[in-house]
């Protein structure tokens, strides 16, 4: 059956693998399932044809035969639990995966892009300096945590996992800030989950996406 996700037909993150098409192409990869990529307008994404699917608007969205799901986290634990690769066997290391993939979403991912959402909509205003010290201490708080948890280890919880995948491209958000740099093993962390054949695979095929567009509008 072929499965056909939607991303950017234009991503502002200009190739560099941010918006949450990504994840869910990574977690293909690692599994080992092609699929189809429908690229959509912004304007597209507001019509009723996109929001049948994904009622906010948004890309990604997933379409397998007769299903249709949006939100990055249940397509990438619906790919998971299908097909070998992203979650363990063992019925509780398996729900420990599952719960990392949650604290991805909903622990982290909010605090972080607090951070995007304060700059884009909120950084001319008079105190906006003051609000991003508040974001940032609150980031800096779970980043900690975080980093505790993970220690040396590899991975969060044993063997490479969909709540890695989701941890870490939830994290690649803040690549590069003097903020992330304070962790050391994170970065680390991040660098591995780059250096899978797999994330490597997806990047290069979301990057075409950009590269395809700017050759284009020359
Ligand atoms: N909770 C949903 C999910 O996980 O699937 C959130 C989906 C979402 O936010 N989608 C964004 C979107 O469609 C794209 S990923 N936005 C358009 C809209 O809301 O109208 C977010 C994103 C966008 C751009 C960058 N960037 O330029 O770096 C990074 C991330």
């Amino acid at each position: 059956m072929t499965i056909t996700i939607t991303a950017f037909e234009n991503s502002p993150d200009r190739g560099r693998g941010l918006a949450r098409d990504m994840r869910v192409r990574w977690a293909l990869e690692e599994v080992g399932l092609p699929y189809e990529v429908r690229l959509v307008s912004f304007k597209e994404m507001k019509q009723p044809a996109h929001l049948a699917l994904q009622p906010f608007g948004q890309i990604p969205t997933y379409e397998e035969g007769g299903l249709a799901l949006f939100e990055s986290g249940a397509i990438i634990l619906h790919i998971a639990e299908r097909h070998p690769g992203l979650l363990p066997d063992d019925a509780n290391a398996r729900a420990r995966a599952i719960a990392w993939i949650f604290a991805a979403v909903s622990t982290m991912e909010p605090v972080i892009v607090d951070r995007e959402t304060a700059r884009f909509e909120e950084g001319t205003e008079s105190w906006y300096d003051e609000r991003l010290a508040h974001v940032e201490r609150r980031i800096r708080k779970r980043l900690g945590e975080l980093s505790r948890r993970l220690g040396d280890a590899d991975w969060l919880d044993g063997t490479f996992s969909a709540g890695d995948l989701l941890m870490i491209s939830v994290l690649l958000r803040m690549e590069g800030s003097a903020l992330l740099a304070e962790y050391p093993n994170l970065c680390g962390y991040i660098a591995r989950g780059q250096a899978r054949p797999a994330y490597q695979r997806a990047f290069e095929a979301q990057r075409a996406v950009f590269l395809a567009v700017s050759a284009g509008g020359q």
